[in-house]
């Protein structure tokens, strides 16, 4: 059974806590769920997790390259939070590892600020979601595998 790498950048533990009207009411939990749900339909298992730390999810990102390219993993859902828009080290990370992301983001960034209009992960992504709310996760999953299943 292959495993698909769900990472969640800074803040996204606050989910469900703050911003309701920008984020939504669900917690991270129960985004997890969703994912949980959306693997099992799959027949995928999922490895779930966040961090507040950019080198975190540098180290998380290669780690998901290795296992892809050892054929055990399909790739990554990556939410990067803000440092999608600063972080030349997450772009770097995810060409340098190889592996298969797809950038997800709950609100419509391009509807929003213009700091968060730049994506430095977008060059690097398979695919790009942005706006469907928390259940742009599994939706994201079933995405990463219409573009890696043959
Ligand atoms: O829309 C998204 O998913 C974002 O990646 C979320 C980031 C933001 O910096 C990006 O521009 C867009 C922020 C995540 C912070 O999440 C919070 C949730 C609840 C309360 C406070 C922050």
């Amino acid at each position: 059974m292959k495993t698909v790498f769900v990472f969640n950048g800074p803040n996204l533990n606050l989910l469900g806590t703050r911003e309701p009207d920008v984020y939504g009411a669900a917690t991270l939990a129960d985004v997890q769920q969703l994912c949980e749900a959306a693997c099992a339909r799959h027949g995928l298992a999922l490895d779930f997790r966040q961090t507040n730390h950019e080198g975190v999810l540098v180290d998380w990102l290669h780690e998901a390259g290795r296992a892809q390219a050892a054929g055990t993993a399909l790739g990554a859902v990556l939410n990067a939070g803000a440092y999608t828009h600063t972080s030349v080290a997450l772009h770097d990370a995810i060409k340098g590892a190889g592996v298969t992301v797809i950038e997800l983001h709950i609100s419509n960034v391009h509807a929003r600020e213009a700091f968060r209009h730049h994506s430095f992960i977008a060059p690097t992504a398979r695919a790009v979601m942005a706006g469907f709310g928390v259940r742009g996760y599994p939706l994201a999953i079933d995405g990463l595998v219409a573009v890696t299943v043959a």
